[in-house]
């Protein structure tokens, strides 16, 4: 015979020989209800929660148990019995402490079954005001919380200051780019007579772009970030400025 969990059943035993059966003797019995289901503390708005869980096949009433941090069964505290409910609001939680929350199914308030059971705690990251600093993250743990602070900051979490990518060399600027701190992070911009993003910088060749200054009588060399004008033969002066050399007059002819 197979029974239900969550069941009430009543057995019938009477006699029986060739005179005829005597009297019968009626037992009854119930078998206790599977653990519910599906048991999660949803709705969490700080230091209020709502337990829920789905409905177990045969009970009449739930039992509850909040069990705190040091996870002692025999510490937990019956919350009270919940008829029929599926749910179950958590108020006034506080931080800093772990809980353990056992809900079993009763067919009455004495005969209930295992419990299914959840750990939670308060989120001091969400809906409580925290120490994490405003460059930090905040993680939570069961328990408590910790902080970090973000990329680009160092600290212990409760305080986060820039690091400064260029004064450390930790930066990836290119060798012909300046680097400049930036709060949290930093920049990377080509030198004069380069081009690229920073992180790439190549040489720009201002005699085949022209924007070179070299005088009309003058030849302009590209150098690596810069380039030199000198003045072509028969003309004197820096290669910006180039006069015509009078032989004549100087006698060179
Ligand atoms: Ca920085
Ligand atoms: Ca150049």
């Amino acid at each position: 015979m197979s029974l239900q969990s969550g069941s009430s059943y009543t057995v019938s035993v009477n006699a029986q020989n060739s005179a005829g059966s005597g009297s019968a003797t009626t037992l009854l019995f119930s078998t206790r209800p599977l653990p519910p289901q599906n048991l999660v503390i949803a709705n969490y708005n700080g230091t209020h929660a709502v337990a829920t869980w789905s409905a177990s096949a045969g009970a009449v009433t739930y039992q509850l148990a909040l069990i705190l941090e040091d996870m002692d069964p025999t510490s937990g505290k019956v919350v009270q019995y919940v008829t029929p409910g599926v749910n179950f609001p958590l108020v006034n939680l506080a931080t800093g402490i772990q809980y353990q929350l056992n809900v079993s199914a009763c067919i009455n308030n004495t005969l209930c079954g295992n419990p299914a059971m959840v750990t939670f705690d308060v989120n001091e990251c969400a809906f409580i005001s925290n120490d994490c600093h405003m460059f930090a993250n905040c993680t939570n743990t069961i328990g408590s919380y910790t902080c970090s602070c973000i990329h680009g900051f160092t600290g212990d979490g409760k305080n986060c200051t820039d690091i400064n990518e260029c004064t450390l060399g930790t930066n990836n600027c290119h060798t012909n780019a300046t680097c400049t701190n930036t709060i949290g992070s930093f920049t990377c911009s080509c030198n004069t007579g380069f081009t690229g993003d920073g992180k790439n910088c190549t040489d720009i060749n201002e005699c085949t772009l022209g924007t070179d200054n070299c005088h009309t009588n003058a030849t302009c060399t590209n150098t690596i970030g810069s380039f030199t004008c000198s003045c072509n033969t028969g003309f004197t002066g820096d290669g910006v400025n180039c006069a015509d050399i009078n032989e004549c007059t100087l006698g060179t002819h």
